[in-house]
């Protein structure tokens, strides 16, 4: 996002969260750390199988490419991401202005027109999603939609749904970059401006009720982390994934700059798939992640922010580095009811 707070807030906060999670980190790997929770590495700017996936020609123009790019170990890896955004049906619009679609509130949403995909249930549910970048959407390991917009412009979507209690929400969130591989994006004439993400979700069921929103209770795994000014600085303790020691500065020329990467598991969104070992989701403020200037959340805020149902901005730890981060979270259990 535009990283409207201000820089030494965001600093502080680091400078905090270093001090007090690692007082005596003098290495980068413990002794824990198995084998499939190391990375692959890579070094500078993905130059291969580029394809452009969008291009924005209006306000914050942005052309989202995937590329792919080889890593010391051999292993090709995709950036930001392997989507399903030329296979998989687009998410309805909210807000988005690719397409037009600008209400100024909820009130001016037909939501009667938006057709409910079948998720293997009868109840109806709504689900509202604004991501920095993009979005894919899962109930119980079923891709039901993919956000229309990967990078630019900011946009938000509706994903009404057909399911029973409980059910296992997935979303794979993608903070879009430039400088493939790298994590960086052109930003205020910085060529190397390192770009951060965040989500918000609520869902609603048929009589308007919120049944879930984005907290700290979701799971949330980064799988591809950049940049980073030294593989070192990028801390692994079991299955925490800690970049806070990472710089998150601009720089005249980052394409010596490394990128970890881990491997996707097939199952990820499935119900069954075992996330407690993943670290709860880390929620932030509507001023940290700079919405202010968004009216694909600011036109909402009745949604996104309702006093007794305040959907939080969710990532993992690092807003910044941790550029492809998959969420979960089962709505409804018994205990929920
Ligand atoms: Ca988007
Ligand atoms: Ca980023
Ligand atoms: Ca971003
Ligand atoms: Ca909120």
């Amino acid at each position: 996002m535009n990283r409207r707070a201000p820089r030494m807030l965001r600093s502080t906060a680091a400078l905090l969260t270093v001090f007090a999670a690692f007082p005596s980190v003098t290495h980068a790997q413990s002794p824990d750390v198995t084998n499939d929770q190391k990375p692959s590495f890579t070094q500078g700017e993905a130059q291969t199988d580029i394809i452009k996936l969008f291009k924005w020609t209006g306000s914050n123009p942005r052309t989202a490419n995937v590329g792919t790019i080889k890593a010391s170990d051999g292993t090709e890896w995709t950036v930001p991401a392997k989507t399903h955004f030329q296979s998989a049906p687009r998410a309805a619009d909210l807000y988005n202005e690719a397409n037009g679609v600008t209400p100024d509130g909820i009130d001016n949403v037909d939501l009667e027109a938006i057709p409910a995909i079948n998720a293997g249930g009868d109840e109806l549910f709504t689900g509202y999603v604004f991501g920095d970048n993009y979005f894919e959407f899962y109930v119980n390991g079923k891709l039901l939609a993919v956000d229309p917009v990967p990078m630019t412009p900011f946009n938000s979507n509706i994903i009404r749904f057909k399911a029973n209690r409980p059910f296992t929400v997935g979303i794979m969130g993608v903070d879009w970059e430039e400088r493939l591989g790298l994590g960086f994006e052109q930003f205020r004439g910085a060529p190397f401006h390192q770009g951060d993400a965040g989500l918000v979700a609520v869902i609603k069921d048929a009589a308007g009720e919120t049944i879930a929103i984005t907290d700290r209770s979701w799971k949330a795994q980064t799988f591809y982390t950049a940049p980073l000014k030294t593989k070192d600085c990028l801390v692994l303790r079991g299955a925490i994934r800690d970049s806070s020691n990472c710089s998150t500065e601009d720089t005249a020329d980052g394409t010596a700059y490394f990128a970890a990467h881990w491997p996707i598991p097939p199952n990820w969104a499935a119900v069954d798939f075992d996330d407690r070992g993943w670290p709860n989701a880390v929620t932030f403020t509507n001023d940290f992640v700079g919405v202010d200037n968004k009216p694909a959340y600011t036109n909402f805020t009745d949604l996104f922010d309702a006093p007794r149902a305040d959907a939080h901005f969710i990532w993992t730890s690092s807003l910044v580095h941790d550029n492809l981060v998959l969420m979960r979270t089962t709505v409804g259990k018994q205990q929920d009811q």
